[in-house]
């Protein structure tokens, strides 16, 4: 039920054992998380989640605070949505770094986003909703002359062609992104949408990173088995995959400054003090 038949060796199970007793005796805290959240799964593994062969990405605490800087609106530092586009051509002309947030309906685009930028006084209101399919367009949220992160549509199985299109169109001609995440819900675990979402992306050959959703909901143990999945499949079936998967809840904010700070790093916008990330 837990772990992969590659981890049963006894720290495994030391592992899974506290994991039981932690998941019994205490339910689920209300922030148990530490800055990477795949840090404390780690614990109850003895494989590695992310091959040793990689270095993760690992921020100094002064780094984090300044990722997480950038994501607050203040004099000077305006954070705002731009523009909606339906139509391809009237994408936003500027040159400046964008990020995409790519995933099916209801993944928890929107919500994350909204997230990111939680410390923004009088900053954009995200629309997030429970009706699948609400972002039909792709929205532009400027974070000052620094970087753009697009809210794409709910990518799906009945997503209509058109919208298919486009955003495959968006994701392998736009010049200025430079990143994409594809957002996979730790809750439900990896489904068929995500493998075709992970196909596409793959086809596209630009740089992406997959972030787990809502981590808040399931049970660690479920948590853990669906991470797996997750990692297994990006260690067989990936090329271009940054192989580090982000774990993050919106509503709790776990993993968000993490996250903030890669951001920050991709787009040029914070040094890390040494090289302590690694692209596959
Ligand atoms: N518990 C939990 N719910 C979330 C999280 N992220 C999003 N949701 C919920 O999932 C639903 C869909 O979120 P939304 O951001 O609109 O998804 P989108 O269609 O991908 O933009 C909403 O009801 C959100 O409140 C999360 O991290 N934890
Ligand atoms: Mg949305």
């Amino acid at each position: 039920m837990f772990l992969s038949t590659k981890a049963c060796g006894p720290r495994a199970l030391r592992g899974l054992v506290s994991l039981c007793l932690q998941e019994y005796s205490q339910g689920t805290p209300a922030d148990p998380w530490s800055v990477n959240p795949l840090h404390d799964l780690q614990d109850y593994l003895s494989i590695p989640i992310v091959k040793e062969s990689y270095q993760v990405f690992n921020p100094l605490p002064e780094e984090l605070e300044q990722g997480q800087e950038l994501f607050k609106q203040r004099p000077g530092h305006k954070i705002s949505m731009i523009k909606s586009v339906i139509s391809l051509e009237k994408l936003p002309v500027q040159n400046i770094p964008e990020m995409s947030f790519v995933g099916q309906s209801n993944v928890g685009k929107s919500s994350l986003i909204s997230a990111l930028f939680n410390h923004s006084k009088n900053g954009p209101q995200i629309k997030t909703g429970k009706t699948p399919g609400l972002t039909k367009t792709l929205l532009f949220y400027k974070v000052s002359k620094h970087f753009t992160l697009v809210d794409m549509p709910g990518f799906g199985v009945n997503m209509p062609t058109y919208y298919k299109e486009s955003m495959h169109t968006y994701l392998k001609t736009r010049n200025v992104l430079c990143r994409s995440f594809l957002l996979i819900d730790s809750d439900l675990g990896l489904s068929k949408t995500d493998k075709e979402g992970l196909r596409m992306m793959e086809s596209l050959a630009k740089p992406y990173a997959i972030v787990m959703t809502k981590i808040d909901k399931p049970r660690r143990s479920e948590l853990v088995k669906n991470l797996l999945d997750v990692t297994n499949y990006i260690n067989k079936h990936t090329n271009i995959c940054f192989p580090q998967p982000f774990l993050v809840s919106s509503p709790s904010l776990s993993g968000i400054k993490y996250l903030q700070t890669f951001i920050a790093h991709v787009t040029g916008n914070i040094e890390l003090s040494s090289r302590r990330t690694e692209q596959k």
